[in-house]
């Protein structure tokens, strides 16, 4: 059992069964017969009837779905519709649910749930921690490996319709020719699974690729670069998606380069995609080193802009205003662009979360931004409803997350990464979706239906998201992480001559007062960006929840907490939390190995023992560092530290990008 087949373990019904039954489509589009073979192949009921039905415009991509075991009616606008309720359907099986008197009416939440890939052409992952790039370049479009379908059905599974194939520090070669040939063959299957495919591009394509004298998006040889490239793509790939750029971000070539904004450089592309609908979903992670606070410079470069990027241009955004956090208070510019439309962008490859040697469950951290009221439009303007189409008219509306796949066997290096994978699907589908019950589902269908089991790992799950905040970064701390390779602590990180904005006292700013970034109107005034509503109470240290504090506020190491501690001592409270919650972890795993394989049993077990280890090694450095500053003792019932402050500032991981 090496895990996989992921969430996707339906047993095929018997030959007997599958005899004397009707599992009909009216519909010959290869989409459609993808559903109906799913459903022969593995539904334990009698007849089916799938079909299309046009007038169904309000049920967009998704589906109807009525009657019972036997006797099952789907209607669907799209034929993707007529693939979802087959899996559906097979999940209500696969999870014991009852299949009487069905009326199920489901509409996805986005129009476009996307995956993001950071894989570069020679296989390597940015940010990847599941072994290399699924795809194999050198033998497409020839050889197509067996894992291109499994990974579109396996999306499909969960909804996802699009996937941007490669890095966002995208390589101009992903435009040649020879690529977008290779770029076919996956496409071909992608498709019969609806999934439509995207490319990042790097701005200077024109000029590298194409010997243009320069990128700048107002050249009129540039434009026309674009155009016969553009044209080339939709002959290869007719239902192609669109682009996805970074432009003027981390060193990335952009508009800027020539003077010209990024409204300029994304409207230039999107006028040229308009005619086959084709989008460019543009990225706000725009920040420089200079003695602006980071948090605040994607708003201020994306706000003067607003009302001006056309109208199949989507703004994404990071969940959060630095950079995929373990916990970020929600990005400004959502809801303060007003006349852009805007798209979360989320992280699933545990970058800053342990790669992949944490158990980190991540809906509850998905779920706390879509579910963050922005009260940019007045009470109930959160994030999922500023992005849906709910309030305010959008073209297509998307959602978009990085993916944590790779080669490793079981996809995403740790067992428990599958069901970040699968959390962010059901939640692009439909944002309303409860955490738990998203996690019962992956449970029943990857390990166990028992339901003292799917309690005891659901717990686990739900825990493991603040375990890992409490262990790396309560209380609002951010980015304190090692450099470049973002796995342990370092907060004392100075690299001579480095930017600013990337060492961790840029963003702790301990002294002997105390510690947490100012960003109120006495520091960076980045609470100016929220709207008064919001401003009012992440502003007041009094009001501000105690998971923001640092995030917002220089707090004296005397000060006096919610919980009545000292800001010290409840600093240290919360390491330790952190660790003991993993080590409970711990528990329940080994508890249940009668009722898991041997393999996953063990994976999973090892892999908890090193977060185990990374936790008190998380606790021990910022606990000893920031007591350097803060001069006061660790509270005596806590478990001591087990290092030396001067042996941890030592360990030189030599953790490459790409392990
Ligand atoms: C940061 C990553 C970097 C990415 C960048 C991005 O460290 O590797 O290229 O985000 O999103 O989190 O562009």
């Amino acid at each position: 059992e090496d895990g996989s087949k992921l969430w996707l373990r339906y047993t095929p019904v018997s030959k007997e069964m599958a005899k004397n039954r009707s599992i009909t489509a009216d519909a010959k589009n290869p989409v459609a017969v993808q559903a109906q073979h799913e459903l022969a192949t593995f539904w334990k009921g009698q007849s089916i009837d799938l079909k299309l039905d046009k007038k169904l415009t309000h049920l967009k991509d998704g589906f109807k779905i009525t009657g019972h075991r036997d006797r099952i009616k789907v209607t669907a606008h799209e034929p993707a519709g007529l693939l979802y309720a087959a899996y559906h359907l097979l999940q209500l099986q696969e999870t014991d649910q009852q299949v009487l008197n069905l009326n199920v009416e489901e509409i996805p939440s986005f129009d476009i749930r996307m995956l993001n890939h950071w894989d570069n052409l020679d296989r390597t992952v940015e940010r990847g921690y599941a072994g290399y790039s699924i795809w194999q370049w050198d033998d497409l479009p020839k050889l197509l490996s067996p894992r291109y379908e499994a990974y579109a059905r396996a999306n499909a599974s969960i909804g996802i319709n699009a996937t941007v194939i490669n890095n966002v520090n995208a390589s101009p070669q992903i435009l040649s020719s020879e690529y977008l040939l290779k770029l076919k063959g996956l496409s071909d299957v992608f498709r019969r699974y609806g999934i439509k495919v995207y490319l990042s591009v790097n701005f200077s394509s024109p000029k590298i690729l194409g010997g243009t004298s320069d990128s700048d998006p107002l050249n009129p040889q540039v434009i026309l670069w674009w155009r016969n490239k553009v044209k080339e793509i939709y002959s290869v790939i007719p239902d192609f998606g669109g682009f996805l750029v970074k432009a003027n971000s981390e060193g990335q070539p952009g508009p800027q380069d020539y003077g010209r904004t990024h409204a300029q450089g994304a409207n230039m592309l999107a006028a040229i995609l308009k005619p086959y609908q084709g989008l460019v979903m543009w990225r706000a992670f725009v920040y420089n080193p200079s003695t602006e606070d980071r948090a605040k410079q994607a708003y201020q470069e994306f706000v003067p802009l607003d009302g001006q990027f056309s109208d199949n241009v989507i703004i994404q955004i990071k969940n959060g205003p630095i950079d995929f956090q373990p916990r970020e208070p929600f990005n400004a510019l959502f809801g303060a662009l007003k006349k852009s439309h805007e798209m979360v962008e989320f992280q699933i490859t545990q970058e800053y979360l342990g790669f992949s040697n944490h158990l980190v469950y991540l809906a509850p951290l998905f779920k706390e931004t879509l579910d963050r009221d922005t009260y940019a439009d007045g009470k109930g303007s959160t994030v999922a409803r500023l992005t849906d189409g709910t309030l305010r008219p959008a073209g297509k509306t998307a959602i978009a997350a990085v993916a944590n796949i790779g080669d490793d066997t079981n996809w995403t290096g740790h067992h428990f990464a599958q069901a970040n994978w699968y959390a962010y699907g059901r939640l692009s589908w439909n944002h309303q979706l409860a955490s738990e019950q998203i996690a019962e589902e992956w449970i029943a269908m990857t390990f166990s239906r028992d339901k003292q089991f799917i309690a005891a790992v659901k717990e686990m799950m739900m825990t493991s998201r603040e375990a890992a905040v409490n262990y790396m970064m309560p209380l609002g701390l951010h980015h304190i992480f090692a450099f470049d390779h973002h796995y342990g602590p370092e907060p004392w990180g100075d690299q001579k001559g480095g930017r600013p904005d990337w060492m961790p006292w840029y963003y702790h700013q301990a002294d002997t007062i105390g510690v947490g970034f100012d960003r109120t109107a006495s520091g960076s005034n980045a609470i100016s960006q929220y709207s008064p509503h919001v401003a009012n109470i992440y502003g007041d240290i009094l009001l501000c929840p105690d998971q923001y504090l640092l995030w917002f506020h220089h707090v004296p190491w005397h000060y006096t907490m919610k919980s009545g501690l000292s800001l010290w001592d409840e600093l240290c409270y919360q390491y330790d939390l952190g660790v003991k919650q993993v080590r409970d972890m711990q528990k329940v795993w080994d508890r249940l190995e009668n009722q898991v394989d041997q393999q996953r049993f063990a994976e999973v077990q090892s892999k908890l023992k090193i977060q185990a280890k990374d936790a008190v090694w998380w606790k021990d450095a910022c606990l000893l560092y920031f007591q350097t500053y803060s001069k006061r003792p660790i509270p005596y019932d806590i478990e001591r530290p087990v290092h030396e402050l001067e042996d941890l500032k030592k360990i030189k991981l030599n953790m490459k990008h790409h392990n």
